[in-house]
């Protein structure tokens, strides 16, 4: 007869059963049993029933370990043994089925309570960004353009002396030179100090009668103070045809200032000097104490016209400069440039 030391034995008797198995075996059958349903019922984790899953039932459990013992029974032992052994297997797979359904509501009703959205909260407002004032600028002013027929040109900010300023009638050692004070990058390439140097890159390519724009960044190396920055931004416009004239200029300057500005905007030009155009003005709207220059402008220069093969008896154009960093300036009442690059949220919020 097995003498199994693995569970404890209780003195209780079995008197029921005929034949009668080794009392010693049953015992630990009944044993088993009790242990079993009492840590069945005690498991409060699912993780913890699967291991007693295993601990009883499983392949090399206790259960199946009972069941190795069969034969060193009696034969008339042996079945009455393997029923019961049977029956507790029955009794502890229907315990931990029950267990497991107890376990899992409990599982799903605290998911349900940790889960839950309270739907009446008030919800986060996310941080959404806003578009800088200048980038608001640089899209009101080209769909102005746009809409005047003028289509929409790019040049690079690192530029050619010859278009920056040959292509545009500058004379070496003219003091109109000194006036754009230039960052060079080589002897011949420098950033480029106006949009104008687009002219002298596409009108050889165009055909008159055309209108093109363009608009981005430039550069100056000059002293910084409320208005002036070594960094800014202008948007130039070019128009060819058979018989532009000044009052077709000034006719679209004023009309620009009025979308930009307001209906009752005053917009004054004065005579001015560049070598570009011929006769030049300088443009400037009316602020509340001041006049402040916006950009300059002017009939094309024959000399500039000749340079990029357009014949000037047969053709005239006017252009335009104009700075778009005084624009939000003038409108929202900034009173330094430097404001507007300083990138400082306190101050973008408000737009
Ligand atoms: C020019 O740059 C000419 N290219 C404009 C032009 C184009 C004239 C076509 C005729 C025909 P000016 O140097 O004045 O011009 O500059 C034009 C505008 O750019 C100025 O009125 C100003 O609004 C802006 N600007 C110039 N320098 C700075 C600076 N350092 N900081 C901010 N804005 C500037």
């Amino acid at each position: 007869m097995a003498k199994s030391t693995a569970w404890p034995s209780r003195p209780t008797p079995h008197t029921s059963l005929t034949p009668h198995p080794d009392t010693d075996t049953m015992d630990q059958l009944t044993t088993l049993q009790t242990e079993a349903e009492a840590r069945i019922a005690a498991a409060d984790s699912l993780e913890e029933l699967s291991q007693q899953e295993v601990e009883f039932l499983g392949r090399k459990g206790k259960v199946a370990g009972l069941m190795r013992l069969i034969p060193t029974l009696t034969p008339e032992e042996r079945p009455t043994f393997g029923q019961r052994v049977n029956g507790v297997k029955n009794r502890l797979t229907a315990a931990l089925e029950a267990r497991r359904g107890v376990l899992q509501a409990h599982d799903t009703a605290r998911r349900l309570r940790e889960e839950a959205v309270d739907v009446t909260r008030p919800g986060r407002v996310p941080a959404v960004g806003r578009r800088h004032p200048l980038t608001l600028t640089f899209e009101q002013v080209a769909d102005i353009l746009v809409g005047l027929g003028f289509r929409q040109v790019d040049g690079p900010e690192v530029e050619d002396y010859a278009y920056n300023f040959a292509a545009l009638n500058f004379q070496e050692e003219h003091p109109a030179l000194d006036e754009q004070a230039s960052f060079y990058v080589t002897e011949r390439l420098l950033l480029r100090t106006q949009t104008t140097a687009l002219q002298g890159r596409v009108m050889p390519a165009l055909t008159p009668p055309f209108r093109i724009f363009t608009l981005g960044r430039c550069f100056r190396y000059e002293a910084v103070d409320e208005t002036h920055y070594h960094t800014f931004h202008q948007v130039d416009a070019f128009l060819v045809d058979r018989k532009a004239t000044l009052a077709d200029l000034k006719g679209t300057l004023a009309a620009m200032a009025r979308e930009l500005f307001g209906a009752d905007v005053t917009v004054r030009f004065r005579p001015d000097y560049f070598p570009f155009v011929e006769p030049g003005v300088e443009i400037a709207v009316k602020l509340p104490h001041r006049w402040m220059e916006i950009g300059g402008a002017g009939m094309i220069h024959p000399n500039v016209l000749r340079h990029v093969g357009i014949d000037p008896t047969e053709w005239s154009g006017f252009a335009f400069g104009l700075g778009l960093d005084r624009m939000p300036m003038v409108r929202y009442g900034i009173r330094d440039i430097r404001l507007l690059f300083e990138n400082d949220l306190r101050m973008l919020r408000q737009f």
